[in-house]
């Protein structure tokens, strides 16, 4: 997998994809990464990128021909076809479906903006999707450009030591994760659940899963709306509620 970032900070984005499981992706060749910075072609003696906005108003605006010219030299580095995907407040919200449908894209240019944003003309002439993290302001879109890369290429075969994690990851079944534990049995006066010291499998499995479904009602009710519940669960489900003395115990915070 070729990806190519297109960024006015460069070293955001190469330094930080070198840990972890994307790195070892990354060391292993199952994907590479470019970084083009749109300072690079602007024409002027100040090498300006950015200007006020038509109209009015605070911040500035990313210039058209600067991140054109960028994102066109980005383009040049992978296999015709490559994807554009711009990172914005006002994109589609990224998820899993997205990163898995990204996963089957040989090579795709993401495009980090920063300032007020994107001049829309580039949006119109370059963007084959928008993409935003969600409801909340980062300052560019460089960490939005990490998150996207970080959730797609651990996703690539061989990417995770172990080939089934990928599958069992929480969302895969739309679920939140059940609660974890490892060593000691007790610590600060905190005990582990019995039933993951009983070595019984299937009332293992029973107990994580009530687990799952339990915290995704309280905590995540859209997941649980979208995704449906089968017979099993709906008991595991109603067995986990009259088993709380408050509804929503379990969350932090409350
Ligand atoms: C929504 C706020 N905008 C109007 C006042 C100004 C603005 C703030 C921050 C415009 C762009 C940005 C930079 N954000 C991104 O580039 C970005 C982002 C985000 O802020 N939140 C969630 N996902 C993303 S993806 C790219």
């Amino acid at each position: 997998m070729q990806i190519q970032v297109v960024s006015l900070f460069p070293d955001l984005i190469t330094g930080s994809l070198a840990v972890g499981v994307c790195g070892r992706a990354f060391a292993r060749g199952l994907a590479q990464v470019g970084v083009v910075n749109p300072r690079d072609f602007a024409t002027d003696i100040h090498r300006t990128v950015d200007d006020r906005p038509y109209g009015g108003g605070p911040g500035m605006v990313l210039k058209y021909a600067p991140l054109r010219d960028a994102i066109l030299a980005a383009r040049r580095a992978l296999p015709a076809g490559a994807r554009v995907v711009f990172l914005s407040p006002q994109g589609r919200k990224f998820d899993q479906a997205m990163a898995r449908e990204m996963r089957d894209w040989s090579g795709f240019v993401l495009v980090a903006g920063r300032y007020e944003g994107f001049d829309e003309r580039n949006v119109e002439a370059d963007a084959d999707v928008e993409l935003s993290l969600g409801d909340f302001v980062l300052s560019g879109g460089e960490f939005a450009a990490l998150a996207v890369i970080d959730a797609v290429v651990r996703l690539l075969p061989g990417a995770l030591g172990d080939e089934a994690s990928a599958d069992q990851d929480s969302f895969t079944d739309g679920l939140l994760d059940c609660p974890q534990y490892t060593r000691p049995e007790e610590v600060d006066g905190r005990v582990v659940p019995a039933v993951l010291l009983g070595g019984d499998h299937a009332a293992i499995r029973r107990w994580r899963l009530q687990q799952s479904l339990g915290r995704t009602l309280t905590r995540r009710p859209d997941l649980l709306e979208r995704r449906g519940l089968v017979a099993e669960e709906r008991k595991l489900l109603g067995d986990y509620l009259a088993g709380q003395e408050r509804p929503g115990k379990d969350l932090p915070g409350r």
